[in-house]
């Protein structure tokens, strides 16, 4: 036990804490690395955006399971954006539909990532975990598992600036998906830090909240190792074994 383990950290020492953990975000997967020096080929760029279409689908489902355990009507009329703005709404059709646009962007056609036909069982079982943790959590905890987009602009931002040069066969129009996320993740994550950091109050729930946003990352670590497996070592599920 040191001299301080029982003291809550102060709002901006809690904060600290959260950022720190900026070193276990997946832009620092080799997946990511590959792709963002353009080490990645055709295929692997296919998997990546058919299989980040089952996790782009199931933050709206996440958020509403949020919603639905929250009775605070001033964080729904908020939280409510994030459903929003992934769903679409009158005159914008949102991020899923821009996602099927990056998805005929690198060559797949709607229906592929509609159907889900390359989601990786890997990827859906980590995703699943995301979706019913919202469902099952107090809806302050599920909340600030979102905060893993603190570091969301940083990985939109090298996308942008790197897709382009290193993948120049990918249409243009695909790139609206990540330009978005540039100012809703900087939105949202206001919204999720105030409520994470007024939430939790003693150092031992301080301290749970680390292990919430590693669940997170760990979460989002785990998809990438999958698509590692079947996208870099070509050893999908079952690729050994003989039908
Ligand atoms: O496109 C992303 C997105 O809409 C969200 C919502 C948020 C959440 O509620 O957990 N997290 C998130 C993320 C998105 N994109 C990921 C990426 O690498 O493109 C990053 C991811 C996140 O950091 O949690």
């Amino acid at each position: 036990m040191t001299a301080d383990s029982g003291i809550p950290w102060t709002k901006e020492a809690f904060e600290q804490k959260l950022r720190e953990k900026e070193k276990y975000y997946h832009i620092h997967h080799e997946f990511h690395i590959l792709m963002n020096s353009g080490k990645l080929e055709k295929p692997a760029i296919q998997g990546w955006v058919a299989n980040r279409f089952y996790y782009q689908t199931a933050i709206p489902v996440k958020d509403a399971a949020i919603m639905a355990n929250c009775p605070d009507r001033e964080v729904r009329r908020h939280w409510v954006q994030r459903i929003i703005d992934h769903d679409g709404t009158q005159g914008d059709e949102g991020g899923i539909e821009a996602w099927l646009l990056l998805g005929e962007a690198v060559g797949l056609p709607r229906e592929e990532l509609l159907s889900h036909k390359h989601l990786l069982p890997g990827v859906k079982f980590a995703i699943d975990a995301y979706i019913n943790f919202a469902r099952q959590q107090p809806w302050e905890v599920a909340a600030s598992s979102s905060l893993t987009e603190l570091f969301a602009p940083t990985i939109h931002q090298k996308r942008l600036d790197s897709w382009p040069e290193y993948y120049p066969w990918i249409d243009e129009r695909g790139y609206r998906y990540f330009r978005k996320r540039l100012s809703e993740a900087r939105r949202d994550v206001q919204h999720g830090l105030a409520i994470t950091l007024d939430y939790y109050k003693t150092r031992e729930q301080q301290e749970k909240m680390l292990e919430v946003l590693q669940f997170k990352l760990d979460i989002l670590w785990t998809m990438l190792d999958c698509m590692w497996m079947a996208y870099v070592e070509n050893k999908p599920p079952y690729h050994n074994i003989k039908v």
